[in-house]
């Protein structure tokens, strides 16, 4: 509870930052990044947005932190383009954002005051969106989508996963859960099943990004495999924006 007065005042002090995690294609280059969310708490440390996430949904602050994560995502789209690297920026939205009455207004006018174009914005959901109100779901993504704007179903194979809603809604990607990337190579049961959403991506024209991808393994049976794009510690750790920025310019 003391935790959730401090997160108040986070946005406020400026405690938090966004880290990008790079997603990178079968030849390791850059094609996208999503970014994550830090609060370094001058008492507390560093706290893992684990923890203060799903605080911050039940105490309604997940609406003030997900407008100050849109309007990053946005800044981010900018900054990169600015430095002329070219990477989609993918921002997670939780559901109870996502079903706000005016969130398409809300990213309508981030996307103005910023200038950030659209078709390099991501945003990832889960299939927890899914549970209720698909109807109205598929109206609100499909105004995003009409903006430019791409989706994505994050931790996907974990949740309320039902095959019906893959082919009802306007769908850029899937993200494969890491607990199912952990399972590759060696896991015959996680290994079939990674191969199944790849192929089955494939067939519905949908992009593939594995994550928690960890081990040289891991990203060859993927690779080998079709997948797209590949985020995980074997390739880079969540790092802060502007060092990404400056480690890929300074590289070019
Ligand atoms: O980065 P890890 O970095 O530890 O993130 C832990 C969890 O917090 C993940 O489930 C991730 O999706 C979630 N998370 C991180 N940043 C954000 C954010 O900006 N918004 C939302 N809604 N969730 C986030
Ligand atoms: O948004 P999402 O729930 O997908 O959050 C991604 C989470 O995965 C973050 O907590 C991020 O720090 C974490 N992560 C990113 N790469 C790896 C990895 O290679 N291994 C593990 N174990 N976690 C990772
Ligand atoms: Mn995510
Ligand atoms: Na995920």
């Amino acid at each position: 509870l003391a935790m959730e007065r401090d997160l108040r005042d986070a946005i406020e002090q400026e405690q938090l930052q966004m880290y990008i995690q790079p997603q990178v294609d079968r030849f390791g280059k850059p094609v996208g990044g999503e970014l994550l969310m830090r609060w370094q708490h001058p008492q507390r440390g560093m706290v893992s947005p684990a923890i203060f996430i799903p605080l911050a949904e039940e105490s309604g602050m997940i609406i003030r932190l997900g407008d100050w994560v849109l309007r990053q995502g946005c800044m981010a789209v900018c900054a990169l383009q600015a430095a002329g690297i070219p990477m989609s920026v993918s921002i997670n939205v939780s559901p109870k954002q996502f079903r706000q009455a005016d969130f398409v207004d809300k990213v309508k006018i981030a996307l103005v005051d910023t200038g950030a174009d659209p078709a390099l914005l991501i945003l990832e959901v889960t299939e927890g969106l899914l549970i209720d109100n698909l109807h109205d779901t598929i109206a609100r993504m499909l105004e995003l989508t009409a903006l430019g704007i791409r989706f994505s179903i994050d931790d996907f194979g974990t949740g309320y996963s039902s095959f019906s809603y893959l082919k009802r809604l306007p769908l850029y990607e899937l993200k494969i859960d890491k607990s199912f990337v952990q399972d590759t190579p060696q896991d015959a049961n996680g290994t079939a099943i990674v191969q199944s959403i790849l192929s089955m991506a494939q067939h519905l024209g949908l992009r593939v990004v594995a994550e928690g991808v960890e081990t040289r393994a891991q990203a060859e049976f993927l690779i080998e495999n079709g997948c797209h794009s590949m985020q995980g510690f074997l390739f880079a750790r969540p790092l802060p924006l502007q060092d990404w920025v400056t480690q890929q310019t300074a590289a070019t």
